[in-house]
């Protein structure tokens, strides 16, 4: 594990892991071939957990199987949305849907088995000291496994990119193995979260750094997915690459007018 990315000070009390109630949001386009095995070994991995599959009306029949795991397993449910409106608007409908049903961590995790349930168990561990705690590729411990090397570079390249242009020390900030505090949620205020694909994890970090909580990365090990297809495209990149500019000349404006003594906004902590 490493060391906490950004300390603001704010961490909550320490809260027995038996007392939280814990809400795996897994948002889902055509994984009809993954969503019962990923699933089935998170409800093995995190027993304790419910689990919320946020379907956009897959042509593929996602949903159905979603229904059928949720009928026979109480801790299981579903969120059906009329259609394709992408991952930053699904992930958005299950925390709203969590907060309201009194749930105290909120977790992100994909269909595709990316991200292995069985890891969960040490992120949670993870958020008795920090508000949001991120599985992390790229700090010492983590890794990825049947990634073209291609792939690699370019999310190696475009985190460094993001670390630079917004001046804060998360190593996998496109990550989406994610785990919030209800309250962090709270705070971040979901109305502020309007970025699609791969910003949308840059968006819930810096949010988070912004409202003053701290940020944890663990190291995970995260695997390519091996059925279905990937939702990615260019426009995705495009758009991120765009955002993460903008917001980072935005924050560089900011430190300027901090440091030259305007603009100071009482009660928040640069994260850098
Ligand atoms: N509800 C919903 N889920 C989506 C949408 N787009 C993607 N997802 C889900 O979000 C998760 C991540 O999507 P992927 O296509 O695997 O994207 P990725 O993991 O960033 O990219 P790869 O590394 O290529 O797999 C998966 O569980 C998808 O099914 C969408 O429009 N709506
Ligand atoms: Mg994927």
């Amino acid at each position: 594990m490493t060391e906490p990315t950004t300390q603001t000070g704010t961490a909550q009390q320490t809260r027995e892991g038996s007392e939280r109630r814990i809400l795996v949001c897994i948002p889902t386009y055509n994984e009809a071939q993954n969503i019962e095995s990923i699933v089935g070994r998170l409800r093995a991995a995190v027993p304790a957990a419910d689990v919320v599959v946020v379907d956009d009306n897959s042509p593929d029949g996602t949903g159905d199987i979603a229904d059928r795991l949720a009928a026979g397993d109480t801790r299981v449910h579903v969120l059906h949305r009329k259609g394709k409106e992408g991952l930053a608007a699904a992930y958005v409908a299950a925390f709203r849907w969590g907060l309201e049903q009194g749930f105290d961590v909120l977790v992100e995790m994909d269909a595709d088995g990316s991200h292995r349930p069985e890891e969960l168990p040490r992120l949670l561990e993870a958020l008795e000291r920090a508000d949001m705690v991120k599985g992390s590729r790229w700090v010492p411990g983590g890794t990825v496994v049947n990634w073209p090397k291609s792939r690699e570079y370019l999310s190696r390249a475009g985190n460094l990119y993001t670390r630079i242009a917004l001046g804060v020390r998360v190593k996998d900030i496109t990550g989406g193995f994610n785990v919030f505090r209800a309250q962090t949620l709270r705070d971040i205020g979901l109305d502020n979260i309007a970025a699609a694909g791969y910003f949308f994890q840059t968006d819930m970090t810096i949010n988070t750094i912004e409202a003053g909580h701290s940020v944890v990365e663990v190291p995970i090990t995260f695997e390519e997915r091996q059925y279905g297809e990937s939702k990615l495209d260019k426009s995705i990149f495009v758009e991120s690459l765009a955002r993460t500019t903008a917001w980072g000349l935005k924050r560089r404006r900011a430190q300027l007018a901090r440091l030259t003594g305007r603009g100071r906004k009482p009660g928040v902590t640069p994260a850098s």
